[in-house]
């Protein structure tokens, strides 16, 4: 029997680049996308589109019944910069959300589920360099708690009802099909559009501002990867750390300026610099390696040589 999968926040930064890997792979008819947002043309043109608010749980007993889904990735949500200032709708979007999709996986008996965690998790007293799998976790946004509380319930729902969760800690994530929306990681999208379109960027993070970073080709494989694997090889129930390399703002304007020689890049930081600031700079992901397989492909400068042939010819 083909696996029926229904991505859920499909239009989004990682719901564009995975449901094109998945529909691929498992054919067009078999990977439902959805969204809050009416579906692009594109998407429509390619398969089955149901529009859905993951906080109206009658759109999702309709969405469910529907396409009675096997497996689901959940990756609706409200990121960072925009919970901050939105925090009781972050908050809300981010946890109702979540138990309202795991309530109608166990519902439908749905057979896994994804959901995205972040490196939001962590907070300031974490430690920042080579950040553990198990250390404190005090984070300082409405963003990271939501996170962190959903880490919880998915270990929380795996033990009490069965319900089998897999996770992902994401770093920040760069691809060049879809726009990011409202993230602290953001900056490092945008400075190739205006790298190519203006020839130069204004950094809203300081120069010395690292953080763990991932290409989106990187972070679908690991989702894909992680989602698939044989049950007893996912033994962290909560999420796993994940990583693929780190740079700050000046080291990949540094890596663009081999390409475009004419590139030049400014700072003005902004709010968002006090979230950066409270997340670790690079990730241990050896649980991730040694219990499911995670190999990393991309490094700076492949991912910036990728994004600007890719951009460019886009
Ligand atoms: C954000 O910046 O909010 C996200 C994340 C690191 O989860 N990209």
């Amino acid at each position: 029997m083909p696996e029926t999968i229904l991505i859920i926040g499909s239009e989004g930064q990682v719901g564009t680049d995975l449901a094109e890997s998945l529909r691929e792979v498992h054919g067009s008819s078999n990977v439902v996308c959805c969204d809050i947002r009416p579906h692009t043309r594109e998407r429509a043109a390619h398969g089955p589109y149901a529009e859905l608010n993951v906080l109206e749980r009658e759109e999702i007993a309709e969405v469910f019944s529907k396409y009675k889904p096997t497996v689901i990735y959940h990756l609706a949500a409200m990121l960072s910069a925009t919970a901050e200032m939105n925090p009781k709708t972050g908050w809300e979007l981010n946890m109702d959300g979540l138990f309202n999709i795991f309530d109608a996986a166990i519902e439908y008996g749905t057979k896994r589920v994804f959901w995205p965690s972040s490196i939001a998790v962590f907070g300031p007293n974490t430690p920042r360099e080579h950040t553990p799998q198990y250390c404190v976790m005090d984070p300082n946004t409405v963003y990271g708690i939501s996170k962190l509380a959903g880490e919880r319930y998915c270990e929380y729902y795996h033990k009490r009802w069965g319900l089998d969760v897999r996770s992902l800690r994401y770093p920040g994530l760069i691809g060049w099909k879809a726009q990011p929306g409202g993230g602290t990681t953001d900056y490092a999208v945008d400075i190739f559009h205006q790298a190519l379109k203006n020839g130069k960027y204004t950094s809203f993070l300081s120069a010395g501002t690292y953080l763990p970073m991932m290409y989106m080709d990187d972070a679908v494989r690991a989702t894909i990867q992680i989602t698939d694997a044989p049950a007893d090889q996912i033994r962290i129930r909560s999420s796993y750390n994940l990583s693929g390399f780190s740079f700050d703002p000046a080291e990949l304007a540094a890596e663009i300026k081999k390409h475009l020689p004419h590139f030049e890049m400014d700072y003005k930081p902004d709010n968002r610099q006090a979230i950066a600031d409270s997340w670790p700079s690079s990730i241990d992901d050896e649980a991730a390696r040694s219990d499911w397989g995670w190999d990393p492909e991309y490094d700076l400068p492949k991912m910036v040589a990728e994004m600007l042939t890719r951009l460019s010819s886009k």
